[in-house]
């Protein structure tokens, strides 16, 4: 019986490497990756790996690693073919793998929209 759980969990670690494996190259080969976070304070940004704010960007795949630091705010991006929320009361990371056509996108914190927002321009 200890034998047959055992096997079992290696053949589950094996799977659970194939499924990574792909996304991992995807998200090298096509997915360009972005940071957005929003709070502790009354802050929302929208980063590029490197840190630096985006505003503009091309048309097609991105993954975007969403952390919301607070119970009181969330990260919502609206767009063309895109609307996704962290959630209000939500906190924690997220990994959002989401398709950016031309227009233009928002980021916005829903209770404080007139402080906590940005744009980005996708061509
Ligand atoms: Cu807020």
């Amino acid at each position: 019986m200890t034998k047959l759980t055992l096997r079992i969990a290696g053949i589950g670690a094996v799977a659970a490497v194939a499924a990574v494996l792909p996304l991992t190259a995807q998200a090298s080969t096509k997915a360009t990756p972005l940071v957005g976070t929003v709070g502790p304070g009354f802050t929302i940004t929208l980063t590029d790996a490197k840190g630096a704010k985006v505003s503009a960007l091309k048309a097609g795949a991105y993954t975007i690693k969403v952390t919301d630091l607070s119970d009181i705010h969330n990260f919502h991006l609206i767009g063309p073919g895109v609307n996704k929320d962290s959630g209000l009361v939500a906190k924690g990371k997220s990994v959002w793998n989401v398709t950016l056509a031309k227009g233009s996108y928002t980021f916005v914190c829903d209770p404080h929209p007139t402080i906590m927002k940005g744009k980005v321009a996708v061509a």
